[in-house]
This record gives structure tokens, sequence and C-alpha cells, in this order.
């Protein structure tokens, strides 16, 4: 081989070599092999010599550019490999590393209760519905069989909004039940019927056993053969379930609804001095129920002739202060932490029909 050639290689391979990054390879390879590198103009020189000196010059150029280029490869390999190996090493995890702690979180008392409530109903055949919180005259009252004087509808009582045009051209409300969302049921399906309609519900009253905004949870059943016996063993049922003993007293009350009829108001032994739930020989009102008034039925399509159900309301953050000993209602509302640490339950945790045993 010429001696340009010798010179050439050495040269060339000890830069290679020496070269200490990918950056620094790239730049040797671009000058031999890139377009106006070293070896690229020996080749380009070819083409002005003889066809026999080419011949020789051509094979020993060739052959420096095909050992030149297996240098840079296998340089190229062993740069990859290490700095591989160095990533490898700084951005190495410590999975034996204690994590940092994260809390998970409360379930607020009142959503417990929403869950419990859901679960006792949903083992009892009932599924859940739910609708909007603005509702217009009409769904709230009207169907209802609640006249046009009653109390209820006062001004005092029902938050009345001032929508342009009303709603569907009638009065719009924020509901001061859910019972809308079991109207509307009636007209959109077809018995036999089953539902729960838990939600939030809203009266203009403000004090330490009253919130503006507070939550409820109704339930309808409809059917061709259903009485006041499934009425009350449905009930009987849920309190037992719900405060988690199996004998607590259960008394149904006669009193009045415009949307039932009969109605009754459901009472619950307890103690008032203690206030201790199933002891004693003192009653405590709980939840409203009673058969579906037969105006009802026909204000929602359903034939009181063929056709006969039961309701029932109650209201959440009664029955969630009983069972947790919680004091004023006011608390619920707060989004103090500290309070909600101490009364909210674990995500991990999920409400169950076995909640109390
Ligand atoms: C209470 C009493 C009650 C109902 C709610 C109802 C709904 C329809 C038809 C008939 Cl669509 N009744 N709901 C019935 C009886 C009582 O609630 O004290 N709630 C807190």
């Amino acid at each position: 081989m010429a001696d340009d050639l010798d010179n050439l290689a050495v040269a060339a391979g000890a830069a290679v070599a020496a070269a200490d990054s990918l950056a620094a390879l790239e730049d040797q390879r671009v000058a031999l092999l890139g377009k106006n590198g070293s070896v690229t103009g020996l080749l380009k020189a070819l083409g002005g010599m003889e066809p026999e000196a080419r011949k020789a010059r051509g094979a020993a150029v060739n052959h420096l550019k095909a050992a030149l280029t297996e240098a840079i490869e296998s340089r190229r390999a062993v740069l990859e490999q290490s700095a591989l190996a160095a990533r490898l090493a700084a951005e190495r995890i410590d999975i034996s590393a204690p994590p940092r702690p994260e809390s998970p979180g409360a379930i607020h008392p009142i959503s417990r209760t929403m869950d419990e409530i859901a679960a006792i109903f949903g083992a009892q055949g009932f599924t859940i519905r739910q609708g909007p919180d603005v509702e217009d005259d009409w769904f709230a009252f009207g169907a209802l069989n609640i006249p046009g004087h009653h109390p209820a509808r006062a001004m005092m009582d029902t938050f009345y909004l001032r929508a342009a045009g009303g709603h569907n051209g009638r009065p719009a409300v924020l509901r001061p039940h859910t019972s809308a969302v079991q109207i509307r049921t009636m007209l959109s399906e077809t018995p036999p019927i089953r539902i729960i309609v838990p939600g939030r519900t809203f009266r203009s009253d403000h004090d330490a056993t009253h919130s503006p905004m507070f939550h409820q949870v109704e339930g309808l059943v409809i059917g061709t053969d259903i009485t006041l016996a499934h009425l009350k063993g449905c009930l009987i049922d849920f309190l037992r379930a719900y405060f988690g003993l199996p004998d607590l007293p259960v008394r149904f009350r006669a009193s009045y609804f415009p949307f039932t009829e009969p109605s009754m108001e459901v009472d619950i032994g307890w103690n008032r001095k203690t206030g201790e739930i199933g002891a004693g020989t003192d009653w405590l009102e709980i939840l409203g129920s009673g058969m579906v008034h037969a105006n009802v039925l026909a204000n929602c399509g359903i034939d009181p002739g063929a056709y006969q159900g039961f309701a029932f309301g109650m209201g959440i953050e009664r029955l969630t202060m009983l069972k947790h000993g919680i004091a004023d209602l006011r608390l619920f509302y707060e989004s103090d932490t500290r309070w909600l640490t101490h009364y909210g339950f674990s995500p991990l945790n999920p409400a169950s029909l076995t909640e109390g045993l």
C-alpha cells in the first residue's frame, strides 16, 4: 500500500480509537467518510488516473474505507454500551426504599350513608334513579297531589328561581324533595317499578337541624299486588340492617301526606336520655311512608284500578347523625379536614350489607 494511505490509516485509526463520545466519533466519521472527508477525497481523485494505476490505487483506497468504516462501527458500539451503562447507573431506582406516605382521603359520612342505603335496598332488588336539582312546579308539587295552597309550596319553604320564561313554561324551583324523579320514572317506565332516588334537596331553612341544602332518599315500588305488608317488611328490614340491630323495635304510626293514602310515619325504639338506638322505651321518628295516592298514579298515566304501590322518604343527614352521634348538622358542610378525618370512612372499605354485623 502507498505510504500516504498507510499514514492516513494509522492516524485515522488512532483518532477513531481516541473518540471519547458519540459526538466526537461522528465528527471523525464526517472528517474521513463524509461528503468532504479525506477518504472520500481519495476516491474522487481516482477519476483522473490512468486505468492501470487506478485499479491498484482504487483497491487500496476501498480497503482503507472498509477498514475505517468497521473501526468506526465497533468504536460506536463500545461508546453506546458505556453510555447505556452510565444511564442505568444514574437512573437506578432503589425499590427497597420505603414509599412516601400518601393520604387515601376519606369518604364523607353523607356519601357513606347513601352507599349503605344503596347496598341494603340493592339487596332487596331496588335500582337507583337520579334527576336534576332544578324542577318545574308540576313535577315538584302538582303531580304529587299537593294542592296550590299547600304550605310546602309557600315561598318561605321552597326556593323559586327567576328563570327567564320559567322552566318548561312553569315556575322553576330547587327541588324540595326527590319525588319528581319518581314521577318521571312512572311516566317513562312500565311497572313493576322498584327504585330508590338519593340526592340533594333544598329548602329555605337554616339552623342546627336544618340546612338550605340537604340530602334525601326516597323509594317507590309499583306493581299489581303490592300491599301495606310489603311496605312494612321492606322498611323494617331496611332499618334493622342500617342500624345493625336485628331486633330494633319499629313502629308504624298513622299520619298524613298528600301523595300517599294511607300514610304512616315510622318510629324506631331508643333511649331519649342516652341517645342509644334500639334501647329504652322511647320512640324516635325516622322516616315517612305510605301507599301511593290514586291521584298520583293517575297523574303519571298508571291505572289505579290495576296497580298499587308504596313510597317512602327519609333524610340522610338525620340517619347519619343518629348512627354516628353527630350533634350539629352544620358540621357536614364545613369541609373541616380534621372533622372529615375523624368522621370519614376508608375508601378501601366499601359499604356492604354486613355493615353493622
Ligand atoms: C318524609 C316523607 C315521603 C313519599 C315521601 C312519594 C313519592 C311519590 C309518590 C308518593 Cl312519587 N310518595 N314519596 C311518600 C311518603 C313519605 O317522605 O318524611 N321524608 C323526609
